[in-house]
């Protein structure tokens, strides 16, 4: 799907600002084309959790509504009108007057409806969107709908059974992940044009020569409306011409696939290299679009992860899109800022956890060079639950969209550099249908993707004897936490343990990564003698892992946990948060930041 663009023929209508804002009792409060009369002020794009001083904000669970008007300017009446929505959490149902339009499960991908031309042909537009922030077995992220998993103490220990408690079981989310189920219009909502007969999307699959200097930009542009082209084939009509970074056309051709050489080529390289970006205008009929991307190779090869042939070692963290009072709203600001800090740490990368982010970080991170793991919000499944989930959760098909929705958006950029199809299933109490689950998927997303990056599943601590699927991953992704939930506070005896696991996971010959690992850390706590929570006890715990993956030559990557503290449900493990991070949710740098810093300023990105 093409993000919106205005240029010659193309326009957005922006409809953020403020809307007007419900939570729901229940469906029928809610009456299609009525306007709302008892409502609260409410800012798109933003989480609504944390914009109103009162509790039922954060512990709703449930439906809610936004509203507002929309007029359409005359002067784009006769063009082909699309509301585009980057991303509702958990799922929306949009209604245009009395009249629903599309419906959206899942939250963090974009979802987007033609206008039909009555809709158009009105003055005024009534639209009003229902959002549904509920998870549970069939949502994305699990939930958990009895309450009888424990999750940092979000369980029902201490009231009345599950059914004696069910009203009050409605009344809460259960999530079965470790952030705040932040919900609401989180992304921006637009209306753009094209004209009637355009180009529906644009596919780039970069390639190096055998000489490794020229380029080679294998592309496909699909079409639609009256007079697209039949099978989007054919020379007639399609023109692409390639723009170097400075604007010139360096190469141009025609017809609606093909390859397209481009001598001694500018590679992509994740900074401090150049992040060499080029951009494909293309023109079809009257249509046009101009689309970015980077000339960069992706592969693993025997023990190695390799970016334009070279062996990348990913320096990072797990990352959540976080901050106080917008939530998970998108912050552009804070994007940038958070860049200017991954290049201050030496860092080269981070993992989408748990979820696609939205779009704008992606397009950022191809200029700024910061290599990306795009990961599906299949957080959880099954984590802890007493029957087989695959057999009994009804996710699959869901998981199955998702990850089409993630690779059809982000597949032309290049700082995405392999796909995560999910963050710490249960692998190890059902192995078998885990490995036939997860394997099913795995091959879904490598035929799904033009440029064939690899593809992991990040599995959680456990015993990974009996896990069966991590290890036929492309690169093992592992999250580890010996010295914090377990061998708490005894470094030494974590370190061992994580060696034994290491020892295990060299014989698989394969490349693994380290996508997790950390301590919570209370910024300003110190102490002479590192013990837990203190800001020693974390650096000396990350340094310490730090030492011990660098006497293993197939460890391709370290991902600590978290670049900052980030909000999540209440709980007596949680003070105001997951304190993992680096920085504080505020973004000031603990010592391990600096510690971390020092780190990986010695080590190289290739080597
Ligand atoms: C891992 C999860 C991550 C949590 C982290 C933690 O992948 O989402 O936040 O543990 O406990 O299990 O800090």
């Amino acid at each position: 799907m093409l993000y919106p663009q205005t240029n010659k023929v193309r326009t957005v209508i922006d409809l953020n600002g403020l809307w007007k804002f419900k939570l729901l009792k229940n469906e029928a409060e809610f009456v299609p084309g009525k306007e709302l009369e008892d409502f609260e002020w409410i800012a798109v794009p933003a989480s609504y959790n944390d914009q109103k001083e009162d509790s039922a904000y954060r512990r709703f669970a449930g439906l809610s509504v936004y509203q507002r008007k929309v007029v359409i300017p005359s002067l784009y009446k006769r063009e082909r009108l699309v509301l585009r929505f980057d991303a509702v959490t958990n799922a929306a149902t949009v209604y245009i007057g009395a009249k629903e339009v599309v419906r959206h499960k899942g939250g963090y991908l974009p979802f987007e409806v033609e206008l039909s031309e009555e809709i158009v042909a009105e003055e005024e537009l009534l639209l009003s969107v229902i959002v549904d922030n509920r998870v549970n077995n069939s949502t994305l992220p699990v939930g958990n709908e009895k309450g009888s998993i424990a999750f940092f103490g979000s369980d029902n220990a201490g009231i009345p059974s599950v059914e004696a408690g069910k009203e009050y079981q409605e009344a809460i989310n259960l999530p079965n992940f470790d952030f705040f189920n932040y919900a609401g219009i989180n992304r921006p909502v637009r209306i753009y044009s094209t004209p009637k007969t355009y180009i529906e999307d644009v596919i780039i699959c970069p390639d190096l020569a055998d000489d490794g200097k020229t380029g080679l930009v294998n592309y496909q542009i699909m079409t639609a409306g009256a007079g697209a082209l039949e099978n989007n084939a054919g020379s007639e009509k399609v023109y692409v011409a390639i723009k170097d970074a400075t604007g010139k056309v360096v190469a141009t051709a025609e017809g609606a696939k093909g390859t397209i050489e481009l001598l001694e080529a500018n590679l992509w390289w994740p900074a401090p290299g150049v992040p060499y970006l080029y951009t494909a205008c293309v023109t079809f009929e009257e249509d046009c679009y101009e689309q970015t991307f980077g000339i960069r190779t992706v592969k693993v090869e025997g023990k190695k992860f390799l970016i334009n042939g070279k062996p990348f070692y990913f320096k990072g963290f797990g990352k959540h899109e976080d901050f106080m009072v917008h939530g998970r709203g998108l912050d552009l600001c804070l994007d940038v800022k958070d860049a200017g800090l991954i290049h201050w740490l030496n860092a080269n990368s981070f993992r989408t956890s748990h979820y696609p982010y939205a779009e704008e970080m992606y397009d950022l991170c191809d200029r700024e060079g910061i290599v990306i793991i795009d990961e599906t919000p299949a957080v959880g499944i099954g984590a802890g639950a007493s029957v087989d989930p695959y057999k009994t959760f009804p996710i699959k098909a869901h998981h199955e969209d998702v990850i089409r929705g993630m690779i059809a958006r982000d597949k032309n950029h290049p700082c995405v550099v392999m796909w995560s199809l999910g963050n710490e299933p249960d692998t190890e109490h059902f192995p078998d249908s885990a490995y036939e689950y997860w394997h099913a998927l795995y091959e879904l997303a490598h035929s799904l993707d033009p440029q064939e990056r690899p593809v992991t599943m990040v599995c959680c601590q456990n015993d990974y004897t009996k896990d069966k699927i991590t290890r036929t991953m492309d690169v093992v992704c592992l999250n580890r936490y010996y010295g914090w939930y377990n061998l708490s506070g005894d470094l030494d005896a974590a370190i061992y343990a994580l060696n034994m696991e290491l020892d295990f996971w060299e014989e698989m010959g394969k490349p693994v990564m380290f996508t997790e690992y950390g301590a919570d850390t209370v910024a300003g706590m110190h102490a002479t003698v590192p013990e837990m929570f203190s800001e020693e006890y974390q650096a000396q715990f990350l340094l310490s892992y730090g030492e011990a993956f660098d006497k293993r030559d197939f460890i391709v990557g370290e991902q600590m946990w978290n670049f900052a503290d980030f909000g999540t449900i209440q709980g007596p493990m949680r003070a105001d948060g997951n304190k993992k991070g680096l920085f504080t949710r505020d973004r000031k740098p603990k010592l391990s930041a600096h510690a971390i810093r020092h780190r990986w300023g010695k080590i190289e990105n290739f080597s």
